[in-house]
């Protein structure tokens, strides 16, 4: 992933690297050049001209989800057009601000979401899905590894009531989250990384209060350019754990293998938890921004400022090695 606003990420020597992630940093390359032009002037893309905007085919939800209170920020909350319109989702492409409109392409309805490992297995209709599980909205930050971050108002399930309801059996150790590949509609998906995107997380990390399958952002449905119509939300996590648009959910034993891991292991690791004190091999991660300006700097906090929630699920590990 490239840290493109800091300090270029490129010049590792390509002895060290994978091939995958040598074809990933000459593509970082680019949208680095072109994000470097295109980034300063995010500041003044708040006002877009009248129904061309990236938040003009969202629509505002319909049923009133109540927003549950006891997830409190400490900064102000990002604007709405600026989340969507700043993005990592590279089935579509790596530059940040290009996502949105090629997005817009995504046809998100109807939707399935295949269950396996669990006695609600099989493919189950989103919509369908959606009445059986209840929604609430919270107050998150949200931190990606590149040092850039956001804070939003998420919509949807805690996570741990859908697990709830799709009943895994007590050897289930893991979850497996498989997200859209669907090339006609992804003009990024054609280079040399291996979609569809997948992602993990331990089953105590899943059943956790804090993650959330999104359904939606700032009272609307999920823009596409977020992950509509169903994504991941784990805020003590880099955001590349949060996958988007998914497609299946596995309850499976063993450590599932994830996308940014097997491209570039030394980079990405599994648990991927916001911590100041590890550095990324190629940036450091003790402070971040937020977007869209690089002059508003904080510091990194713990878990994202989590701990409280989640420090207990990782006593007794190095967290320098399971980074
Ligand atoms: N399917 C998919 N999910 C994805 C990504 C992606 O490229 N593809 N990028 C991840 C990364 S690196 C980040 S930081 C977040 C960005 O979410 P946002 O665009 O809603 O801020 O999505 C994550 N989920
Ligand atoms: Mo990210």
């Amino acid at each position: 992933m490239p840290n493109i606003h800091i300090r270029p990420p490129w010049f590792l020597p390509e002895a060290e690297a994978t091939p995958e992630s040598i074809y990933l940093r000459r593509r970082a390359f680019l949208a680095a050049a072109a994000g470097a032009l295109i980034f300063p002037s995010i500041g003044c893309a708040q006002d877009f001209p009248a129904g061309k905007g990236p938040l003009d085919k969202t629509v505002k939800y319909p049923t009133k989800v109540v927003r549950n209170g006891k997830y409190k920020l400490d900064r102000p909350l990002t604007k709405d057009v600026i989340a969507a319109s700043f993005n990592n989702y590279y089935e579509f492409t790596i530059n940040k601000t290009a996502v949105w409109p090629l997005a817009q392409k995504l046809t998100t309805e109807p939707w399935t979401v295949e269950l396996a490992g669990c006695k609600k297995k099989g493919k189950h209709d989103l919509a369908k899905l959606l009445k059986a599980l209840p929604q609430e909205e919270r107050l998150y930050r949200f931190r990606c590894v590149e040092t850039w971050a956001m804070a939003v108002p998420w919509i949807g399930i805690p996570l741990k009531k859908f697990v709830e309801w799709a009943e895994p059996p007590a050897s289930a150790k893991y979850m497996r989250f498989e997200t859209l590949f669907r090339p006609k509609e992804m003009p990024g998906v054609d280079f040399r990384a291996s979609f569809p995107y997948y992602e993990g997380l331990r089953i105590d990390e899943a059943t956790n209060e804090l993650p959330l399958l999104a359904t939606g952002i700032y009272g609307r449905t999920m823009p596409k350019q977020n992950g509509a119509p169903i994504r991941l939300i784990v805020p003590w996590k880099y955001g590349f754990k949060s996958c988007k648009s998914i497609v299946k959910i596995s309850f499976v034993e063993k450590q599932p293998a994830t996308f940014w891991n097997v491209a570039a292991g030394n980079e990405y690791g599994f648990y991927a938890n916001v911590n100041p004190e590890v550095a990324h091999p190629r940036w450091s991660q003790a402070n971040e921004w937020m977007i869209p300006s690089q002059m508003e700097r904080r510091k990194t906090l713990m878990f994202n400022g989590y701990g409280e929630q989640v420090a207990g699920l990782y006593k007794g590990m190095d967290l320098k090695r399971y980074f």
